[in-house]
């Protein structure tokens, strides 16, 4: 039985991978704050700093209670001298009343605002003429990605019965809106997915949902070696798009509001599927942690193709996203605890 009183350190393991971390927390307005700085600092090029912030960041979203004093980030892994005192400002500054503090976050993120514009800046100089920019930066909502979903579920469908098509990304963990719809298209016949895309986008097309479109030819035989060479980037078959959505939400009929929005569409062959959901399910720094654990820590090459074993030179079979995890040694943890 454990001793009474005052509550004892939070134990944490270092990696996001080796804990869940859920869409909402206590700690939001610190977290936040910190990855204002991991942005600030990405920004500045100081790789570094991006990620002890970004880590600090993702550590104080998994803990179960607010942290009302400095005190209780130690022993926390990721809190270093810097992000500690970081945070001893923030919790000063916000010990001056919720009211005030309140406001004095919503100047900070006034701040973020700012850092935004500078990077749209950049973005529109180097691509001149982006069309659809202006739309694209209004988030995606969780209603509009279920359905344009569903739009391309009944496409692949009906060109190809059994055909599957699932929504990863910031969607799958429960996020209510994101910048982009990932969605994965495959089937449970090995082999069959193959040439369904291009398909796809011409009924798409025909049904005037596609803005814009590129398509890049998937490297199957790449696969592999990638893996083997832990590239981060895959090798699947995709289409860059830009689709416009069935119904406007919200937005008057016959309103000049044109909604566009960038979707991922992603082929994989069945026996990749459960890598790929779960490379492509995200967060980004959640990925980054799970490759980084599954490198250092079980000596194993993890990416959205599959996991290999270096020692033993051969590539770990699997039918779903909890086996990956059981290969990894790791308690699994379903979408919405990947928030990182
Ligand atoms: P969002 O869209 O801003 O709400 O946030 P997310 O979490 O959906 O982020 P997103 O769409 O950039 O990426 C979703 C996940 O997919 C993320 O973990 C990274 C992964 N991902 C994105 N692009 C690629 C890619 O080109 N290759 C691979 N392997 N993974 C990617
Ligand atoms: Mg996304």
């Amino acid at each position: 039985v454990p001793a009474k009183g005052p509550p004892g350190p939070v134990r944490v393991p270092p990696y996001a991978c080796q804990r869940p971390t859920p869409l909402t927390h206590p700690n939001t307005s610190l977290s936040e704050a910190l990855e204002v700085l991991a942005e600030a600092a990405g920004f500045e090029g100081s790789e570094g700093r991006f990620l002890s912030f970004r880590r600090a960041a993702a550590v104080l979203k998994a803990l179960p209670s607010q942290v009302m004093a400095p005190s209780q980030l130690q022993g926390l892994p990721h809190f270093g001298e810097h992000s500690c005192r970081v945070v001893q400002l923030f919790t000063r500054i916000f010990g001056v009343g919720v009211k005030t503090a309140d406001r004095w976050y919503r100047d900070g993120l006034r701040t973020l605002d700012s850092l935004h514009e500078q990077l749209q800046r950049l973005t529109q100089q180097q691509r001149a003429g982006l069309q659809h920019y202006r739309e694209l930066s209004v988030p995606v909502q969780r209603p509009e990605a279920e359905a344009l979903q569903q739009e391309v579920e009944a496409a692949a469908v009906d060109i190809l019965p059994g055909a599957t098509v699932t929504l990863v990304g910031g969607f799958r963990r429960g996020k209510l809106h994101g910048h982009d719809v990932d969605l994965l298209l495959s089937h449970p016949q090995e082999g069959l997915e193959a040439g369904l895309l291009p398909h796809v986008m011409c009924r798409l097309e025909r049904q005037g949902l596609v803005l814009y479109h590129q398509h890049r030819h998937g490297h199957p035989e790449d696969a592999a070696r990638r893996t083997r060479h832990s590239h981060t980037m895959d090798a699947f078959e995709r289409s860059f798009c830009i689709f416009c959505l069935p119904h406007p939400p919200g937005a008057a009929a016959g309103g000049a509001h044109r909604r566009a929005v960038r979707v991922d569409l992603v082929v994989v062959p069945v026996s990749q599927l459960p890598f790929a959901l779960l490379g492509w399910t995200g967060s980004k720094h959640f990925e980054r942690e799970l490759r980084l654990f599954s490198r250092k820590e079980r000596g194993l090459c993890l990416n959205s193709h599959g996991l290999f074993d270096p020692e033993q030179k051969m590539l770990l079979r699997v039918a779903s996203e909890e086996d990956i995890f059981r290969h990894l040694g790791l308690e699994y943890l379903p979408p919405e605890q990947r928030n990182a």
